[in-house]
């Protein structure tokens, strides 16, 4: 059966229920349970799949009694959508975890109702008066919270608190995170303030109900060309982002519809909104520049005509009057046949302060994508580099953006390969707002039917230096605008979550938006860390379980790697059509500028500005000399930026042939691997997950000898040089 097949099985009870029916026959259940592992009995499988890293589950009743001194009540100083939430999930996840119910009562600032130990929730301005001195540490920004056990009116409290009501929300959320994974919360005085204010995620949905690049079923927003009538999916997806931080979403693909802008959509939109209202994420949309004359009326969308600009702040007055917190436009234009200014003679920043002016009143941003390419470069040019286009089209506009708009850029200058440099960009635009766009959906990393964990890649460009001037200038802090003191700016994943009980298809892949989520609050967090947090969240404590599971995620980009796209070259994929099976000819003898320049000589693309496309020049002095010689540039960068023999000599020793020969046969033996270390978890988590998974990592050990089988022959037949190991010529010929 197929990974998705598997998913779509109508889930089996598991082992412990089975176990327990069996026992209950017996009459012998209470006798069997107390021999039963803890942990396997707290563990539900895929058919709390929906709750993903938020089940909840019991812990053992040793652990419960260190949180004895939980306070019993909570106290919620005011009743709004957002404190509701909070105090909801509260009282589910002390149920869960500790088998505790605690009271609620609501005050309406009567201090009197704080009349026994409680937990406290509520903003700072209405926690400051409950007693002298209750202050916190350090100034809250927006979204940032303060977890606080203090005294007050003698009672023993613990308070939950934020500069906003979405704070409060947070700080619960990280409450339970710490119960979760059985931290002491004793004696807290904790602030945490987000990295950057915008954490947002991009869903690329279409009308219809398909998502583009979406691997985990069908739209949770949108059904034949309308919003579905149950949005129960959405609510649970506003809770799950907001238990990470992530407080945007743009509902719809960035190759928009123009008739979301239609005022019978935007009605339709305001019940999304409604969904996600509770947990503080706002919605967005994506829009097509083209729409004053696709369905405005007018002859012409030239972001200068006066006409366009009254089109647009009309339209938006529209969006504020029924959805009143609706956070902005995602726009993507000249890019993959898309509309854009070019058509007037238009800069990138005159068309997006055209709609920042009419955002702007109304507190809204737009997202200006960088990436505008073009896809029809004639492929025998050596000099054409598609990797230049976002600097060369955006770095001269720097300074003209207006403060509400954002130039929202890829991590890498081509488009989520496997391993690709970081954009120069970052370092190019210095007084413009900029967001960083990851891709949480797995397009050219396996599609969530095999498992890459994307964190450790993300991490390698969060914290790449980009040397401007003398200082340390880290990409996180130029995303985030601290470098250059930016009103705004900070971080965009593509999620693609759909209706699939997965909510991405495979449930391991789900490390990959909890990930996102937890870098976009913090990115000085390290790979390990988070995880090993999703990990226990999600399959318990067993030290078993958590260390096979962390081990594979960790391990598993490198691995994806070394059979896709090792050295740089870019994912060898079939680049014209899925995006997924191994493809190595589809890159060369076209316009979308995605090649490695394999030839009978050697591979990779020349970029260097002595004798190449001149693309290293766009980065800072200090980046240019690492890439710029074959003696400085890394080896897993190295087909990025220079074409090299076949017999070139990495920095390992190891020619690039036999380098790309030995790693598609360690990727693949390190593939079979995964279902040997998969199944040293047999019995230690619930067998719903546990085939489920299995099935998946079974498959994957196929497709990895397919990449390498395909792969390996590819290179050969163009190089004519054999593997010194023999396994090339001998397998393949
Ligand atoms: C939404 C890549 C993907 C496209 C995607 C595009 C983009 O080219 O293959 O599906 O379009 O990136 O990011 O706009």
């Amino acid at each position: 059966m197929t990974p998705q097949a598997q998913n779509r099985a109508i889930p089996r009870p598991t082992r412990y229920c089975r176990v327990l029916l069996g026992l209950a026959a017996l009459g012998a259940v209470a006798v069997c349970l107390a021999a039963l592992p803890p942990l396997v009995h707290a563990e539900t499988g895929i058919e709390n799949a929906d709750e993903a890293w938020l089940r909840y589950p019991a812990l053992d009743a040793q652990t419960a009694k260190t949180y004895d001194r939980l306070p019993p009540r909570v106290v919620l100083l005011g009743d709004s959508l957002l404190l509701k939430s909070a105090e909801q999930e509260l009282m589910r996840g002390v149920a869960g975890m500790l088998g505790r119910t605690i009271e609620g009562e609501v005050s309406q600032g009567k201090m009197s109702l704080l009349s026994a130990n409680s937990i406290v929730l509520g903003t700072l301005e209405k926690v400051r008066p409950l007693e002298a001195g209750l202050s916190p540490p350090e100034e809250l920004r927006a979204d940032g919270f303060w977890l606080k056990s203090a005294r007050i009116h003698g009672f023993v409290c613990l308070v939950v608190s934020g500069a906003t009501e979405r704070g409060v929300l947070y700080g619960v959320f990280a409450l339970l995170r710490k119960i979760s994974l059985t931290e002491n919360i004793a004696a807290l005085d904790e602030v945490q303030q987000p990295y950057a204010p915008i954490r947002w995620v991009n869903q690329w949905d279409n009308l219809d109900g398909s998502i583009e690049r979406g691997y985990g079923g069908r739209s949770i927003f949108f059904a034949d060309g309308k919003v579905r009538n149950d949005l129960t999916r959405v609510s649970q997806y506003g809770r799950l982002l907001a238990s990470v931080g992530i407080n945007g979403c743009t509902v719809n693909n960035v190759n928009a519809q123009a008739r979301v802008l239609e005022p019978s959509f935007i009605a339709e939109l305001s019940r999304i909104a409604d969904a996600f209202r509770p947990w503080g994420v706002q919605v967005s949309l994506s829009v097509d520049l083209g729409s004053p004359k696709l369905i405005g009326g007018l002859d012409t969308f030239d972001p200068l005509d006066p006409r366009v600009a009254a089109w647009w702040r009309n339209r938006v007055d529209e969006i504020y009057r029924q959805i009143p917190d609706f956070d902005g436009f995602v726009v993507k234009a000249d890019s993959e046949g898309r509309l854009g200014p070019s058509t007037y003679g238009r800069t990138h920043a005159e068309a997006a302060n055209v709609i920042a002016r009419a955002l702007k009143p109304h507190g809204g941003l737009i997202f200006y994508r960088a990436f505008v390419y073009n896809h029809h470069l004639d492929w025998r040019d050596l000099t054409n580099d598609r990797a230049k286009a976002a600097y060369d089209n955006f770095q001269p506009l720097d300074g003209a953006f207006d403060d509400n708009a954002i130039v929202q850029i890829k991590n890498g200058p081509i488009d989520f390969q496997v391993r690709e440099p970081v954009s120069p960009l970052f370092a190019g635009l210095r007084r413009t707002n900029q967001a960083i766009e990851l891709q949480i959906t797995q397009e050219y990393t396996g599609q969530q039917r095999q498992l890459c964990f994307l964190v450790p890649m993300w991490k390698e460009v969060l914290d790449f230096d980009m040397h401007i001037e003398s200082g340390e200038t880290l990409v996180r802090n130029l995303v985030a605008g601290r470098v250059f003191h930016r009103p705004t700016g900070g971080f965009v994943g593509v999620s693609n979550v759909g209706l699939d009980a997965n909510w991405l298809g495979s449930p391991l892949a789900m490390a990959n938006l909890y990930g996102f989520g937890r870098l976009a609050w913090n990115p000085t967090l390290s790979a390990e860390t988070i995880v090993d947090e999703w990990t226990r969240l999600s399959f318990g404590s067993d030290r078993a379980v958590v260390q096979t599971i962390s081990a594979l995620q960790l391990h598993s980009w490198s691995v994806y790697e070394s059979y896709t796209g090792p050295l740089g070259a870019g994912t060898l994929t079939n680049i014209l059509g899925n995006h997924y099976d191994p493809g190595p000819e589809s890159s060369e003898r076209n316009g979308w500028g995605q090649w490695h320049r394999a030839d009978p000589s050697g591979i990779g693309m020349d970029r260097t500005i002595a004798t190449g496309t001149g693309f290293i020049g766009q980065y800072p002095a200090r980046v240019q000399k690492l890439y710029e010689t074959l003696a400085n540039c890394p080896d897993n960068l190295l087909l990025f930026f220079h074409h090299v023999p076949y017999t070139h000599v990495l920095h390992s020793g190891k020619t690039v042939i036999q380098h790309i020969y030995d790693s598609h046969y360690e990727g693949a033996e390190e593939a079979q691997n995964f279902v040997v270390r998969w199944r040293s978890l047999e019995g230690h988590i619930d067998e719903s997950r546990y085939r489920d998974i299995l099935a998946r990592f079974e498959y994957q050990a196929q497709e990895a000898v397919l990449w390498r089988d395909t792969i390996c022959r590819w290179i050969y037949e163009l190089s004519h040089i054999r593997d010194a190991k023999g396994r090339v010529a001998e397998t393949n010929r």
